[in-house]
């Protein structure tokens, strides 16, 4: 069940509006509720971006690749509602429209996840986000046309290396191993818009990261390597996984 969509603690990602609070029972679309009546929310700060759709969904070819941009869902296609307008596929989250999303429906992401053994310990790289101050992976929006591993170095480039390409790091971009892909519980996402991301493990044997200063960029301000042990809570769903990359390197946290 996604949750950290649904807080109502505090209003929605740069903005006032609230959610409607929806409790875990009535999250699944097929439980009837007839009181439902969450707020619509589309940012202006999204209004005319190349990267963003148009208002109207009229004419968006959903679960399909629409010229350059997927509007597949790793999750299996996804519903339309009577507007015509997508169904998020993990159920209610209190808010429709777009929010501050650019696209309806998937919302594609990548996040490369730089992993390497220190002193037997497990450890990860993390940046601090700018817009929310929580540790996270150093991921990104996957562009129009663009290949998704090609994204995560991108993305790893411009947040951890402040978009200076490390020749160290060639040998480790060609091994990558994809974590986990589909849905993100991420703060932004709403009925009808949200967030999908492919996460791609890069694990350091050789030693390379020594090699390469990392420097927070782009809409990071911070970047550390963080052990696995101290459950570093981090942003959206991106603890689960680490508790992936924990299982996949059969490393036993504490
Ligand atoms: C999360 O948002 C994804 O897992 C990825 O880390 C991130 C992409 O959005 P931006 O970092 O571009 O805001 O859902
Ligand atoms: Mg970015
Ligand atoms: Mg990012």
């Amino acid at each position: 069940l996604h949750k950290t969509c649904r807080d109502t603690s505090k209003p929605y990602t740069k903005s006032e509006v609230f959610r409607f609070a929806v409790p875990d029972e009535k999250v699944p679309w097929n439980v009837q509720w007839d009181e439902y009546k969450p707020a619509e929310y589309n940012s202006d700060k999204i209004k005319g971006k190349e990267w963003a759709d148009p208002e109207a969904v009229k004419g968006l070819k959903f679960n399909q690749i629409d010229g350059k941009l997927n509007r597949k869902s790793h999750m299996g296609d996804y519903k339309l509602d009577e507007s015509g307008a997508p169904l998020n596929p993990e159920g209610r989250t209190g808010l429709r429209g777009r929010g501050i999303l650019g696209r309806w429906g998937p919302n594609h992401a990548t996040d490369p996840l730089i992993s390497r053994l220190n002193d037997g310990k497990l450890q990860y790289i993390a940046i601090e986000r700018s817009d929310t101050g929580q540790w996270a992976l150093p991921g990104g929006m996957i562009d129009a046309g663009e290949e998704p591993l090609e994204a995560a170095k991108r993305e790893f480039t411009e947040e951890a290396l402040d978009s200076i390409p490390a020749d160290e790091m060639k040998e480790l971009w060609k091994n990558g191993t994809v974590l986990y892909k589909g849905y993100v519980d991420d703060p932004r996402n709403t009925d009808n818009s949200w967030m999908e991301t492919l996460v791609y493990n890069f694990h350091d044997t050789n030693g390379v990261m020594d090699k390469c200063k990392l420097k927070a960029g782009d809409d990071a301000v911070n970047v550390q390597w963080k052990n696995v042990d101290d459950n570093v809570p981090l942003y959206a769903s991106h603890s689960n996984f680490i508790k992936l990359l924990a299982k996949h390197h059969k490393y036993d946290s504490k």
